[in-house]
């Protein structure tokens, strides 16, 4: 065949020097991080696909994914070091040398260690997670607590009710359960790889109950969708435990044996019958009634939970604990087909073999360390996590109490994913100094001092560990662009700079990952030497009910009912031992009124965008080009509302304005829209102490606010 044909084809063989090169895609969620058939010629990306032989992506790619070539040539990468020449926020900056900016940042840092505040120092990780271990080292050598990361919205609320209820984290046992409950999780649009597996299991016989306020894709194939009006999560979790102890439903050996709280909490339920649910929670009794039999009744089953939308209430961790203790209860706790608990190996990922993470980034003793930002509010969370809580990251910067945070250095931070973003854009353009290490000049790398351009995925290298042990280590496909570096690289070198107490990290990735994988009995150039992956050999299988001789690693050492970290804070924050309801809002004095009669309910997940990353690419653009909420039918029809018409949505904080998107997926009273749109901020609209006492996640999903129509021509 002609070579103008083959090339135009993009057909690799010697002739047209295109060659097909393995990597992921790390633009969403690590779980999914999908296979990727990369297309090279003369070093450049031609095209990407999905790679069939990747075993957890089998080969399919999303709508991100597919738009990788724009991802990675975005016009707004970042191509060298820069220092800020003009005011905060102007994007004006001048090229520097590695060198120089190195120099720079080492000695805004060490200043602050010299004085004697290494705290006054603040490490910060956005959404991504392939640095976070190396970030969080160096956050500790260099001698200060406040390590944070995008978890203090995301995550870590679930992990913590889980380690109040058992202990532990826990994972949902879907291939082999009889009966999958999914509480508020759209898998068909945040964790689309998984969705065949769920589609089998459905035709293989498996129940499926959905919470969720939308008719989601998975509720729509549900034998029970409980439509739940958002954050009455406790409730209905409350109700069901109602039925199953009222009708005997339990597991009695269970409670006798392994639990502690039990009785007050069945005192508790009493009153919670699905006729008071059902007036809270909009789900009616019967259904309740219906979905706690089956729940309880079936051979096994297993509860699916989401990292974000319960927890994104102020009463999130309590509903979660609510939800959890479900499975104690009726006997589906470490048992196959219910919710087990694991370790992590790597990166959060339970992959069933040993590593030295956990050594390599708790690095220090923080009990030493002055006590985390977020200490004085939240202690529960410094109980339960290693991590600062960033949400307080505003008010160290700005009132200086309980003391100032002068220096941040982050690693892919986006202000607006801050409830109050406005305030924490004022943060960024207080501190004393701040460095932003991303793969673009995003309106966050605007407010450094110095902005340094990491790579992406494609152009460094990985090691990835997927649940269940299947593990792959990426080479670079292509050159970092410009004079861009892996953000590992950039730590190794930057400790040369610093006044850390290590000699680890400036050995560069690959010494620090082949540390950290010791007792995996792994290499990284083993793990390398297959580019489709493999099972990793020393990976055991999960192990059934080891409470029975291990006991629980609680305070009690039994599963908890009424909990025991929850009991200390009892009197000085009223956060109660049982998980007890409290409306959403209630804790933070916000309820409805007539003034604000709809709630707002932020961030469900559009299948294209992810959080601030995708805005900029054409193709996941136009799926939607324009800040839309989206709106139910019949509250449009009261409004006179179409689909397109400027829309204003108000809460007590402000107001923003955008596009009406009247769809039946959404909830009547209740507005639905994603957040972080560069140009319309859902999140300035939300008060930033408008909290969950526990966890400290804001509460994005249940804000009142009111909504007018615009005359056509007052709208953007
Ligand atoms: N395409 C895409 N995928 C993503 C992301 C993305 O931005 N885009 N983000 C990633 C991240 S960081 C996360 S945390 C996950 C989130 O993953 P998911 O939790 O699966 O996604 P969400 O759309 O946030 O929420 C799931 C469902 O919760 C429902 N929901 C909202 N409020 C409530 C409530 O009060 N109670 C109940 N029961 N349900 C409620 C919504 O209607 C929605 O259908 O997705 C990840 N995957
Ligand atoms: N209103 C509302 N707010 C929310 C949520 C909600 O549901 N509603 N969800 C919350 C949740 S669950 C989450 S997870 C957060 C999202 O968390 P964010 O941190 O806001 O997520 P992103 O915008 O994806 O990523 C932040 C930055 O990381 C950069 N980045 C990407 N890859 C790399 C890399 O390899 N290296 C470096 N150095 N930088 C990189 C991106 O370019 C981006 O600028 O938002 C939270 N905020
Ligand atoms: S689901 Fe899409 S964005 Fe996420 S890893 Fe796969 S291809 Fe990439
Ligand atoms: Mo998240």
């Amino acid at each position: 065949m002609n070579k103008e044909r083959l090339l135009k084809g993009k057909i690799p063989c010697a002739e047209t020097g295109i060659e097909v090169k393995k990597s992921i895609c790390d633009i969403c969620t690590p779980t999914c991080h999908c296979g990727l058939d990369v297309y090279v010629k003369d070093g450049k990306i031609i095209k990407v696909e999905g790679n069939q032989e990747h075993k957890t992506s089998h080969g399919s790619l999303c709508s991100k994914g597919s738009s990788t070539r724009q991802y990675v040539y975005s016009p707004d990468r970042i191509m060298t070091p820069l220092k800020r020449i003009g005011p905060k926020g102007s994007g004006e900056f001048a090229p520097i040398s590695w060198e120089e900016a190195y120099k720079t940042i080492a000695e805004k840092f060490n200043a602050l260690k010299a004085a004697g505040h290494p705290e006054y120092a603040s490490f910060y990780v956005g959404y991504s997670k392939w640095m976070r271990p190396y970030v969080q080292r160096l956050c500790r050598t260099f001698g200060s607590p406040n390590y944070s990361t995008e978890s203090s919205t995301c995550h870590k609320a679930m992990y913590m009710a889980w380690k109040l209820v058992c202990g532990s984290f826990c994972i949902p046992q879907v291939p082999s359960t009889d009966c999958l409950l999914i509480w508020s999780n759209n898998p068909f649009h945040t964790g689309t790889p998984s969705v065949k597996g769920l589609l089998n299991r459905l035709e293989n016989g498996m129940k499926l109950i959905v919470v969720d306020p939308r008719p989601t894709p998975a509720a729509v194939r549900a034998d029970i969708h409980l439509q739940v009006k958002p954050g009455t999560d406790g409730a209905l979790a409350l109700a069901m435990t109602h039925v199953i102890i009222s009708e005997d439903l339990y597991d009695k050996e269970f409670v006798e044996n392994y639990t502690v709280g039990f009785e007050e909490y069945k005192e508790y339920v009493k009153d919670w019958t699905p006729e008071r649910a059902e007036e809270i929670t909009g789900v009616p009794a019967d259904l309740i009634r219906k979905a706690a039999r089956m729940y309880a009744g079936a051979k096994s089953a297993t509860i699916m939970p989401s990292a974000s939308p319960v927890v994104h209430h102020t009463n999130g961790t309590q509903a979660y604990r609510a939800i959890f203790m479900l499975a104690g209860l009726t006997g589906n706790f470490d048992v196959p087909g219910g919710n087990i608990p694991v370790k992590f190996s790597y990166l959060n990922t339970p992959g069933g073999f040993p590593t030295r993470e956990a050594e390599y980034m708790e690095y220090g003793d923080l009990d030493k360390m002055a006590p985390r930002i977020g200490a004085d509010k939240w202690p529960v969370w410094m109980d339960l996590t290693a991590e600062a809580q960033s949400m307080a990251l505003p008010d160290h910067v700005l009132t200086e109490k309980p003391y100032p945070i002068k220096a941040i250095m982050a690693f892919g931070m986006n202000y607006r994913m801050w409830p109050d973003s406005k305030r924490m854009k004022k943060a960024l353009e207080e501190v004393d100094f701040f460095v932003d290490i991303d793969l673009f000049m995003t309106d966050t790398a605007k407010m450094a001092d110095i902005v340094l351009p990491a790579c992406s995925s494609l152009e460094r290298e990985e090691f990835k560990v997927y649940g269940g042990g299947y593990v792959l280590h990426t080479q670079p496909v292509i050159e970092p662009l410009g004079q861009s570096k892996s953000d590992v690289q950039i730590i190794s070198e930057l400790v040369q700079y610093l006044n850390v107490d290590d000699d680890l990290q400036s050995k560069g990735y690959e010494e620090n990952i082949n540390w950290i994988l010791e007792p995996s009995g792994m290499t990284r150039e083993m793990v390398m030497a297959e580019p489709n992956g493999m099972m990793a050999p020393g990976r055991k299988p999960p192990q059934f009910q080891k409470y029975k001789t291990q006991g629980f690693p609680t305070p009690s050492g039994k599963f908890e009912f009424s909990s025991g970290i929850c009991a200390k804070y009892e009197d000085r924050l009223g956060i109660d031992a049982l998980p007890k309801y409290l409306a959403p809002g209630e804790s933070a004095g916000v309820a409805l009124s007539e003034e604000y009669p709809f709630v707002l309910n932020t961030g469900s997940r559009l299948p294209m965008y992810i959080h601030s990353r995708t805005f900029r690419l054409p193709w996941t653009a136009s799926f939607r080009p324009e800040a839309m909420a989206d709106i139910h039918p019949a509250d449009a029809e009261k409004m006179g509302l179409a689909t397109g018409d400027p829309i204003k949505i108000s809460t007590k904080k402000d107001f923003i304005c955008v596009k009406a998107n009247v769809t039946e997926l959404s909830q009547e009273g209740t507005i639905f829209m994603y957040h972080a749109y560069p140009d319309a901020d859902v999140n300035s609209l939300i008060d930033g102490d408008y909290c969950d006492p526990i966890s400290g996640f804001p509460g994005f999903k249940s804000i009142p606010c009111k909504l007018e129509k615009l005359e056509k021509e007052d709208g953007r």
